[in-house]
């Protein structure tokens, strides 16, 4: 039988389970007496546009979970659901939307879709489904009790396919996990996350967290060989980190976990502490933007230093935490080839363990982004790791490819997943692989 409420996570080149959906099911099963068997989820990584398409015929309300690189996917889709069910109310959520305005988004697809909600959409999904919203276009904020959100449904977002790819993978159990839901006070010109919501200072409780932990142990299997991909774009080192990691490991929960952090705000002593007492309760991998090379660093905005920056790697060096380096390249027009190359010497004395070289792509709710220009670029045929479109006052988009080659090559050894070659042996390697 059909489901009355569809959510689809529609095809993007690389693809995590689709954890902002299982919220909003879990959410409505809470407060709005909802069940999961009101609902059908599809995946475009997993399911065939036509089983897709049929798991809508009698649906109410569809909701897309969307970046800007999935929405030429979900409008090819729409075109084929009308077909079938022109009825069904079209939602919209997720990165794609936050970053316009009311205007905008009624002038790019307000023809096709009839809501978009902007920011966490627990609230605003019950809003649609319960057919109490009174605008098309509604923006919430963070809700100030984080506990009183619901674990995600990871039942019905089928987590247990990630796990199957994964395991014919060769690797490792993985799964990811919101920890903190606070929204990182920083505005890098690189990034969309204040077009989620306005920053919170409070997070989710320690209790909270491992409540959710213990879940992923004894529902989902995640044990000491096991790695639990924290999904916040940054995870700050606060008082609730140091009790998280004590609880964790009170209640035995033994997964590895690893996580985003600003190299520079991990530097304090409490911070040290804090990382330390999380290592010791299974933080076995720190991830840190470094972006640019020492002389532009200041252009991205990021409250990062080089001095800073050496010190998070010497810190976490001594510590024995597996640390990886992002930089992107191109993200400033003052990107020359010398700035490119001064990453190298950089890199030899930081001395990451794992290495990765993007390029920038500016995206729809970051700082740097203007819809009269970027609006041009095919993100669907585009990743962090090529594109077409980003070129630099002296470098070429084909420049730019040719010098993250270079570096990679350069790097091998430290090479990650994505761009390592030899793949068999890199899935061995820690870090965000082929998930
Ligand atoms: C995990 C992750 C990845 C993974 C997997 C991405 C994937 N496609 O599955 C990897 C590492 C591969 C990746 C790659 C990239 N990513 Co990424 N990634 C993330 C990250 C860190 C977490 C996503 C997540 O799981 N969030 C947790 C869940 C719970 O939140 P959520 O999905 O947002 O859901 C909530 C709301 O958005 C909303 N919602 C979501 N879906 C729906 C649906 C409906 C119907 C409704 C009503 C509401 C709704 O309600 C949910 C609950 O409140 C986010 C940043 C962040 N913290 O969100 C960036 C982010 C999504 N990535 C981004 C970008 C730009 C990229 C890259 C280009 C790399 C880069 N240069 O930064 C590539 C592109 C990959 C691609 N082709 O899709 C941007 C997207 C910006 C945009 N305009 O689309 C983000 C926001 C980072 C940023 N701060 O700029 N990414």
């Amino acid at each position: 039988m059909g489901r009355r409420f569809v959510f689809i996570r529609p095809k993007s080149i690389h693809q995590w389970e689709a954890l902002g959906v299982g919220y909003l099911a879990s959410y409505s099963y809470k407060y709005g007496g909802y069940s999961r068997e009101d609902y059908a989820f599809f995946d475009g990584r997993f399911d065939s546009d036509d089983i897709i398409v049929e798991g809508c015929r009698e649906a109410q309300v569809i909701g897309f979970s969307l970046t800007s690189f999935s929405v030429d996917a979900a409008l090819e889709l729409l075109g084929k659901i009308k077909v079938v069910n022109d009825m069904a109310k079209i939602v919209w959520g997720g990165y794609a939307v936050n970053g316009f305005s009311e205007e905008k988004l009624l002038e790019k697809w307000g023809g096709k879709v009839d809501y978009f909600l902007q920011g966490p959409g627990e609230e605003s999904w019950m809003e649609v489904i319960s057919g109490k919203a009174k605008k098309r276009v509604i923006r919430k904020q963070i809700m100030a009790n984080l506990d009183a959100i619901p674990f995600p449904d990871r039942e019905l977002i089928k987590i247990d396919r990630h796990f199957e790819k994964l395991k014919n993978m060769g690797e490792i159990r993985k799964t990811s996990m919101e920890l903190q839901r606070s929204v990182c006070p920083f505005d890098c010109i690189f990034c969309a996350g204040s077009s989620f919501a306005k920053p919170n200072k409070r997070t989710r409780t320690a209790q909270n967290i491992v409540d959710e932990m213990i879940e992923l142990r004894d529902r989902w299997g995640m044990d000491e060989n096991s790695m639990v991909l924290t999904c916040d774009a940054e995870v700050f080192l606060t008082p609730d980190m140091y009790e998280m990691a004590e609880l964790k490991i009170k209640n035995e929960v033994r997964f590895k976990y690893g996580m985003n952090v600003v190299a520079s705000m991990i530097l304090r002593p409490e911070e040290r502490r804090t990382l330390e007492k999380m290592q010791e309760s299974g933080l076995t991998e720190v991830w840190m933007g470094v972006e640019a090379g020492p002389s532009l660093m200041k252009e991205t905005g990021k409250p990062i230093t080089p001095e800073k920056v050496k010190e998070a790697f010497r810190i976490t060096k001594e510590m024995g935490l597996i640390r990886k380096g992002y930089f992107i390249l191109g993200f400033t027009p003052n990107e020359t080839e010398d700035t490119i190359k001064e990453r190298i010497s950089f890199i030899e004395e930081i001395d990451p363990d794992e290495v990765g070289f993007t390029i920038y792509i500016p995206v729809p709710g970051s700082r740097d982004y203007k819809d009269e220009i970027h609006s041009a670029i095919n993100y669907a045929a585009s990743d962090e790791y090529q594109n077409t479109f980003t070129s630099t006052n002296t470098l070429s988009n084909a420049d730019l490819h040719y010098w993250q080659d270079y570096l990679v090559k350069y790097f091998r050894d430290k090479a990650a997943w994505r761009q390592n070659p030899d793949k068999n042996k890199s899935l061995q390697k820690p870090g965000r692989s082929g998930y």
